[in-house]
């Protein structure tokens, strides 16, 4: 079979590069890199955490499938756009839409929209939440093959991440973060506008990440001049029934204070069976510029299922029954519950 092989093996190359580098730089002395927080860190656990409302979540995800797929240059896209900025306005300090100009895999230039909500502007201490809003335009994993060439409804790949961000959102709005605290919510755009999977040899390069445009966008652009952030936290597919969210490989390479924070935070509030104390697989996403660009130590959190016969994703992954139906709101929930403990009692 294809490069999807070979793409993770160049993948797997430039990371064992990294953690050698990673490992060489930690041998010329014990001091840790800088930044990274003492392992004696504890969360502040006196502070009152807001109720996350998985309800209300849902309605968010619905609300996005309700436009119809969010193809990049479709009425339902720039709607939705619309309708997100407007959202997040109402809870946030500030709403930055960031238009940009990207490059699709066969050459031909796209619109994008990088949708940011700013709380707590002029706070130094900063974490950023993020997950994209763009839907595929290809169902091109759909176990019928009339469906290939189909844009998907991205109920979990994409929409659910939005939802359960939209939801913070307003909850930071009815509970005011900490003072000393700033939260930036980015929604990426065209995450998933890489190449057919039928076309994916043909337009195979090492160099060019095809995913992720947006993020790669924000990253050497971000909305502020110079932002930096404590680090970030990146959501993706976060709705579907009985997840498995291990520490995927990029996340424990850059960031693995991170995610041993988030996910001893998951064990406390009882989710352990779900965010399993595991090393996921390697996942090309939107966190990897953002580490590797913008220099933010971001982790994923993402359904990954190891017995999947669809890559190593949730069944309906890239398929049309990536529908609402699919969606768990217990799944929801818990992300999101998980993702305002980590928030507030920073
Ligand atoms: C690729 O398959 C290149 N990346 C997996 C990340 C992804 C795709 N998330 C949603 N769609
Ligand atoms: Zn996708």
């Amino acid at each position: 079979m294809f490069t999807f092989a070979a793409e993770k093996k160049t993948e797997m190359k430039k990371f064992i590069l990294f953690i050698a580098s990673v490992l060489l730089l930690s041998s010329c002395g014990d001091k840790q890199p800088k930044g990274t927080p003492s392992t004696s860190e504890k969360p502040n656990k006196t502070v009152s955490v807001p109720n996350f409302n998985a309800d209300s979540a849902y309605q968010y995800v619905a609300c996005q499938t309700s436009f119809g797929p969010r193809v990049p240059e479709t009425q339902a896209h720039s709607d939705c756009a619309q309708w997100l900025a407007a959202k997040l306005g109402e809870y946030a300090d500030t709403v930055i839409v960031q238009d940009f100009r990207a490059k699709l895999y066969n050459g031909k230039g796209v619109e994008g929209q990088n949708i940011v909500g700013v709380f707590h502007p002029e706070a130094k201490k900063r974490i950023v939440l993020c997950a994209h809003w763009d839907s595929r335009p290809y169902a091109d994993h759909d176990p019928d093959a009339a469906n290939t060439h189909t844009p998907i409804d991205g109920a979990n790949d994409g929409a659910s991440g939005v939802g359960v961000l939209m939801e913070c959102a307003r909850q930071f709005k009815l509970q005011e973060l900490p003072e000393h605290l700033g939260v930036d919510i980015v929604l990426f755009d065209l995450e998933d506008y890489g190449p057919h999977i039928e076309e994916a040899e043909k337009y195979y390069d090492e160099d060019v990440n095809y995913w992720a445009l947006g993020s790669q966008y924000w990253s050497k652009h971000p909305h502020v001049y110079g932002y930096k952030a404590y680090y970030g936290i990146l959501l993706d597919m976060v709705g579907g029934s009985n997840p498995t969210f291990p520490k995927e490989y990029y996340s424990q390479g850059y960031a693995a204070w991170v995610s041993n924070k988030v996910w001893r935070r998951a064990a406390d509030l009882g989710y352990r069976p779900y965010f399993t104390n595991e090393l996921g697989a390697l996942i090309s996403d939107d966190h990897v510029p953002m580490n590797q660009n913008a220099g933010i130590p971001t982790i994923d959190i993402i359904d990954l299922q190891p017995e999947s016969s669809n890559e190593c994703f949730p069944e309906v992954w890239h398929t049309l029954n990536d529908n609402i139906d699919n969606i768990d709101k217990t799944t929801l929930g818990m992300v999101g519950d998980v993702l305002l403990h980590v928030v507030y009692e920073e």
